[in-house]
């Protein structure tokens, strides 16, 4: 029996991946942190299958620990301050967790396990001020923001310590993925939530920041597959994960409202509360290499992955699903 040591599994892509994991028969560690109350919502249905230890990315003796009870095959790093938003408002903390962090991943490793093979989640924000249309494994990076800076910081030492130790260790550069289980500050589930709370008398209109902004969205459940299958290759290597379509966040809401039967222009209010400081203007991913060489591919596209959301927010507020996680 495999095992796999995943951190961040109540975050939305932990969730899908060790649910896949656990389909493939592997033992599943899954590493938490210490909250005050705990957050099973993305994991409640798989709770008992995982074997949890507590630790934290900013703690490297924590895991040391983890990797020597674990004693993983494959150890993916997910667990990330992840909201780009909030890196502004926190920068030290964001640098610590989604850059150091994943130095103290790497250092346990080298010093537990050598052999075993590490996925960092690395991310498309790093290509920010973009260099060239669409972006690829070979795009110069420009950071944007504290978190792509801390990711960007994290993805090089990946690479570094693949060349200077000949650890097994990839990135998966990920344009945007989403999915139900998406945190309910980031814009896609943000305006699926308000649709379904305009839809049924819950709110009256939805407040949003930069509407030009353009991302590649993909399905969370499809992106995991690609984690998965950069850990079955040969040899390690970094990957760029996307859908190849780009459609800004005003499309998004357009065909959130439209899907309901509404007019998004009688609910959508600008508010510069949620304009950020620098933007990233345009992300469309080529993921021709991992199409070629891991033979991945993705199977929902933009609108089926709007009306999933939708779909799934109407119906978790119709049955008055306790909301555990109503950020904003
Ligand atoms: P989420 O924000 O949903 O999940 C983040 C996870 O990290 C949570 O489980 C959280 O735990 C955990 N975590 C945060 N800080 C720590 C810490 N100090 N120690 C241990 N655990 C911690 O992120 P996603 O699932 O969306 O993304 C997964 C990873 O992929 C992240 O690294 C993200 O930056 C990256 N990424 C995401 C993309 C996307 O579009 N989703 C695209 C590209 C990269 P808790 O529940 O306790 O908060
Ligand atoms: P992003 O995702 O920054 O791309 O990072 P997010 O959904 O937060 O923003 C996408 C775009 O929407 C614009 N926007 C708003 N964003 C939020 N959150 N709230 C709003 O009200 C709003 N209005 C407009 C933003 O300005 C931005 O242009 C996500 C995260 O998952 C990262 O961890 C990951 O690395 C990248 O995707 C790839």
């Amino acid at each position: 029996m495999k095992k796999a040591l995943v951190t961040g599994v109540t975050g939305q892509d932990g969730s899908y991946l060790s649910e896949f994991l656990l389909k493939r028969g592997y033992k599943v560690f899954a590493l938490r942190r210490r909250t005050s109350m705990p957050i099973y919502v993305n994991v409640e249905h798989i709770k008992d299958q995982l074997e949890w230890i507590d630790g934290d990315l900013t703690d490297l003796a924590s895991l040391i620990r983890a990797v020597q009870i674990a004693d993983p095959d494959e150890i993916y790093n997910l667990a990330a301050q992840s909201f780009v938003g909030t890196s502004w408002n926190q920068p030290f903390a964001t640098g610590e967790m989604t850059g150091l962090g994943v130095t103290n991943m790497l250092e346990a490793i080298r010093l537990i396990k050598p052999n075993a093979r590490f996925y960092q989640a690395s991310t498309s924000e790093m290509f920010g001020k973009v260099a060239e249309v669409p972006q690829r494994e070979t795009t110069p990076f420009y950071p944007r923001s504290p978190y792509s800076a801390a990711k960007l910081y994290g993805h090089w030492m990946t690479i570094n310590y693949r060349e200077s130790f000949s650890m097994f260790a990839c990135s998966g550069i990920l344009f945007n993925h989403e999915s139900p289980r998406r945190g309910l500050e980031f814009v896609t589930r943000k305006i699926t939530n308000g649709v379904a709370k305009i839809k049924l008398g819950l709110q009256n209109e939805l407040r949003l920041g930069n509407l030009d902004s353009k991302r590649d969205w993909g399905f969370a459940g499809d992106y995991v597959k690609a984690m998965w299958l950069m850990l079955q290759q040969d040899q390690p290597d970094d990957y760029v994960i996307s859908t190849g379509e780009t459609h800004s966040v005003r499309e998004f809401v357009e065909t959130a409202f439209s899907y309901v039967g509404l007019n998004w222009k009688s609910y959508v209010v600008q508010d510069e509360r949620f304009m950020r400081p620098a933007e990233v203007d345009l992300l469309l991913g080529d993921c021709s290499k991992a199409e070629k060489k891991l033979g991945w591919k993705k199977s929902v596209d933009f609108r089926a992955l709007v009306h999933m959301m939708v779909d799934h927010d109407l119906e978790r507020l119709q049955v008055n699903e306790p909301v555990r996680r109503m950020a904003l």
